[in-house]
C-alpha cells in the first residue's frame, strides 16, 4: 500500500453487484488508456443477475489468486484483476485473494464484467478502508469495464462523458432508484458459450473498420436525452423504442464492422420475431441485446407471463430469466 494510505484489513469482505442492461448502448472507446467511453449510455440495473466477490488480503505469498465460479480463472481474467487492485489498494499492496460468483453463465453477453467490477470495486473499497463515495467508486470501475461504472448504482443510471480525457469526469450516476418504476426484462437465453469476440476487441475493431461509426458518435447524444425524457414522464413506448433502436443501431454498427462482427445465433432470430409478432398483437414488448446472443425484452408487469411462454416455446431458447429494477452494489454484512 502507499504510505499515504490506510492498511488493507485481513478480514474477508463480500460486496455484492447487480448486472445492467444498457437502454441507450455503449459501444466505442475514445481513449483505451483510462477506458474512456466514445459515447454515453443509460441503463438499467437488474435485480436477477447478481455477482458475489469475495476479496481478502493474504499476510504472505507474492501473487494474486482470482476463483470464479468454483475455479481458479485464467492468467489473463487474474492479470486484469490485479491491475484493477493495484489501481485502488496501491502497487506495494499485500497479494490477494478473490472469490466471484456469478448466478448466470459468465462472457455470455448478460453482463458479468459488469456487475464483476463494480462487485469488485465495493468490495475494495471497504478492504482498503478508502471510504470513497459512490461517483468516485463508479470512476474506478470503469477503468475494470465501462459498463461497471453503471452498476455502481440501482435503478436507472447514466454514463456522463468527460470534458477531457483525465477521466475525472467519465463517471456513471443514478437517475432514479429501483423503486421509481416496474418495469421488467426478460432474457431469452440463446447461448451459455462464452462470446468470440469480446466487447473491448469488438469496439475497436468497429470504431478502426466501420463507415458508419461517427454517424454513431454523432447520433448519441440525442438518444441519451430522449431516453432520459422518456424516463421522466414514465412513457413506456418511448422508452421501448428508444432502446430497441439503440440495440439495432449498435448491432448494426458491429455488423459494418471489417471483418464483420455479428453476435447473433438462430434462437436470436427467432426470438426477435416472436416478440415483434407479439408487439402486432398489442403486447407492449420491445428487443434490446448487447454482445452475445440473447435477446432481452423490455416489457410490464403484466405482459411477462405470455412473452415468457412464447420465447420459451422457441427452438433455439433454453431459458428465459425475469429481472425487475434491482439495487446498487453494496457490502454484505453478517445481519443481511
Ligand atoms: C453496454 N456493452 O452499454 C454495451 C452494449 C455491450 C453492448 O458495455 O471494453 O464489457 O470493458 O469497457 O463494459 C460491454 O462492454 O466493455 C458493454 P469494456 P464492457 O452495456
Amino acid at each position: 500500500m502507499p504510505s499515504d494510505q490506510p492498511a488493507p484489513v485481513k478480514d474477508p469482505v463480500t460486496a455484492v453487484a447487480h448486472a445492467n442492461i444498457a437502454l441507450i448502448k455503449y459501444w466505442g472507446k475514445r481513449s483505451a488508456e483510462k477506458n474512456l467511453p466514445a459515447v454515453g449510455s443509460v441503463s438499467l440495473t437488474l435485480d436477477a443477475l447478481k455477482t458475489e466477490t469475495t476479496v481478502r488480503f493474504l499476510s504472505d505469498g507474492d501473487k494474486d489468486h482470482l476463483i470464479l465460479d468454483g475455479r481458479s480463472a485464467g492468467t489473463e481474467q487474474v492479470q486484469k484483476v490485479s491491475k484493477f487492485t493495484d489501481l485502488m489498494a496501491g502497487s506495494n499492496r499485500p497479494p490477494v485473494f478473490i472469490e466471484s460468483h456469478n448466478n448466470f453463465p459468465t462472457g455470455a453477453g448478460l453482463a458479468s464484467s459488469a456487475s464483476g467490477f463494480a462487485a469488485l470495486a465495493k468490495a475494495l473499497n471497504k478492504a482498503c478502508s478508502l471510504d470513497l463515495d459512490d461517483q468516485t467508486l463508479s470512476v474506478f470501475a470503469r477503468q475494470g469495464s465501462g459498463s461497471a461504472a453503471r452498476s455502481i448504482f440501482g435503478g436507472f443510471a447514466e454514463m456522463k462523458l468527460g470534458s477531457d480525457n483525465s477521466g475525472d469526469g467519465d463517471y456513471a450516476h443514478q437517475l432514479y432508484d429501483e423503486n421509481y418504476w416496474d418495469i421488467r426484462l426478460l432474457v431469452a437465453v440463446v447461448s451459455q458459450a462464452p462470446k468470440k469476440i469480446g466487447s473491448t476487441e469488438g469496439m475497436n475493431r468497429t470504431a478502426k473498420t466501420s463507415p458508419f461509426y461517427n454517424a454513431w458518435i454523432e447520433s448519441s447524444p440525442n438518444d441519451i436525452r430522449n431516453i432520459k425524457s422518456a424516463l421522466a414522464e414514465r412513457d413506456f413506448q418511448k422508452l421501448g423504442e428508444l432502446s430497441e433502436h439503440s440495440a439495432m443501431k449498435m448491432h448494426g454498427l458491429a455488423i459494418s464492422a471489417h471483418p464483420s462482427i455479428l453476435y447473433w445465433q438462430a434462437g436470436t432470430m427467432e426470438s426477435i420475431r416472436k416478440v415483434w409478432g407479439l408487439r402486432k398483437r398489442g403486447i407492449p414488448a420491445y428487443i434490446t441485446m448487447d454482445a452475445g446472443s440473447q435477446v432481452k425484452v423490455i416489457t410490464l408487469p403484466e405482459h411477462c407471463s405470455i412473452i415468457k411462454e412464447a420465447l420459451t416455446e422457441l427452438p433455439g431458447v433454453t431459458d428465459v430469466i425475469e429481472a425487475k429494477p434491482g439495487p446498487g452494489a453494496h457490502l454484505i454484512t453478517d445481519t443481511e
